[in-house]
């Protein structure tokens, strides 16, 4: 067991977790570790239940999307399983890189033959003889622990020609992205795995119907590939967990796993909160901020979204009363102009003139700070309604939710 890998995950050892259950508890270097602890049982179920019987087990648990926007799996599947066109293709987005979120870091450096075998069920379910596992450049402990388990599982047929003897075909290519936040934008990942600026599509076309090299494609983040075996294996709606990333000024950071419907003072209370709360940043630089009187949010994707703000992956940023809001929301406008690929005029010169007035405000230099407000509001309009991917759509998020929730520049 990695000493590291168990102390990003304070509840490492508790009966309650499901997808941490092996997560520094395991040597994430043996497969015989892996098969004695019950892996590849979920292979074997999605191999006894065929394809579409996977594909009806995944709908029927309702599993959505970890990454984020919270589309329904089942769905995503299906739709791929689906097209006439061939081959098909799974891509694992693995380049997490959203500010606060570590949560796949945690499963594929602790648990790193979860991932293979839940991408081999996900390529067998839709067809695909071939799966991308599109990691963050910078997380170089992964990619060797990842490498470890494919090789391993090609040795011993579970990955390869006839995974299992089942004479089903599937292996799985490592790809490393090179330091850009975009390149985790489904899209922008086939631009970069086929040798191009790692720029987005725009869609619809959407990924089921034209993916990479045009195929129909299904990509899924690591948290919900993971989710895919417990399901398989028995796992009741009830039981359906969420990882959590519990960053900022609290006593026991790290990743945590709780059922959906926890609220995030409960979160809160188990990471060890500050004396006073300022804000939450809820659902990461793409989120939005929260007051100290709306913690009883319950922790779901509908409770988030009806108390206005987002689920996100996950991202749980906890700021004290000593923060200096102008800064950190200067500092996320900083991290959107420099991470805009620069495709579209709205997101390329929009992320520029917010990170402007947002140094103006601050400096209280230039336009008083109601003309400068406007213009935020004017730029962040066109940026949501007008940008091809999610970074642009977003990029006035948590800055919009500091001015109105928090009348952070009151
Ligand atoms: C078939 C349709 N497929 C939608 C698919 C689509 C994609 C998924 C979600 O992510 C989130 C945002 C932030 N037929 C479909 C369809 N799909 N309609 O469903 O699609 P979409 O467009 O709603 O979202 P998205 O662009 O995939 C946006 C989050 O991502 N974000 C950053 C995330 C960072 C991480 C990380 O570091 N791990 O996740 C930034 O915006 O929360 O909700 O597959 O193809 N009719
Ligand atoms: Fe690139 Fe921004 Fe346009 Fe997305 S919204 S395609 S990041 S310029």
């Amino acid at each position: 067991p990695e000493p590291q890998a168990a102390a990003a995950v304070p509840q490492a050892g508790s009966e309650s977790l499901t997808l941490l259950r092996r997560v520094g508890v395991t040597d994430p270097t043996s497969l015989d570790d892996y098969r004695a602890i019950g892996g590849y049982a979920a292979l074997r179920r999605a191999f006894a239940l065929g394809p579409a019987g996977v594909i009806r087990e995944v709908t029927e648990a309702n599993l959505v999307g970890r990454g984020g926007a919270a589309f329904p799996t089942g769905r995503k599947w299906q739709a791929t399983a689906s097209q006439p066109d061939h081959p098909h293709y799974l891509v694992c987005n693995a380049d997490e890189s959203e500010p606060g979120t570590f949560k796949d870091r945690v499963l594929m450096e602790g648990d790193p033959y979860a991932l293979i075998e839940a991408m081999t069920v996900a390529g067998y379910a839709i067809g695909a003889h071939k799966g991308f596992l599109y990691l963050r450049g910078e997380y170089p402990r992964a990619l060797a622990l990842l490498q470890n388990a494919i090789d391993s599982a090609r040795a011993r047929g579970l990955l390869g020609d006839d995974v299992l003897g089942q004479g089903y075909a599937f292996d799985i290519e490592i790809r490393r992205g090179a330091g850009a936040y975009i390149c985790g934008e489904e899209t922008a990942i086939f631009n970069s795995i086929e040798g191009y600026r790692g720029e987005p599509r725009t869609k619809p076309p959407f990924p089921v119907e034209k993916g990479l090299f045009g195929k129909p494609t299904a990509v899924n983040n690591v948290e919900t590939l993971v989710n895919v075996l417990p399901i398989l294996t028995g796992r009741t709606a009830a039981e359906e967990t969420k990882l959590f990333c519990v960053s900022g000024n609290v006593d026991r950071p790290g990743v945590y796993e709780l059922p959906f419907g926890v609220t995030l003072r409960e979160l809160i209370d188990l990471a060890g909160p500050p004396r006073t709360i300022r804000t939450v940043l809820l659902g990461g630089a793409a989120g939005s901020f929260v007051r100290p009187d709306e913690l009883d949010i319950p922790l779901t994707f509908e409770g988030t979204r009806e108390a206005g703000t987002t689920l996100g992956s996950g991202v749980v940023l906890v700021l004290d009363e000593t923060v200096e809001l102008p800064r950190v929301l200067l500092r996320i406008a900083e991290f959107f102009r420099d991470e805009s690929c620069g495709q579209c005029v709205p997101c390329r010169v929009g992320t520029v003139r917010q990170e402007e007035a947002l140094h103006r405000i601050k400096d209280r230099t230039g336009a008083d700070a109601a003309g400068d407000i406007a213009l935020l509001r004017e730029v962040g309009r066109a940026m949501r309604d007008a940008s091809i991917c999610g970074l642009g759509q977003t990029a006035w998020n948590a800055v919009e939710s500091a001015i109105d929730r928090l009348g952070a520049y009151e």
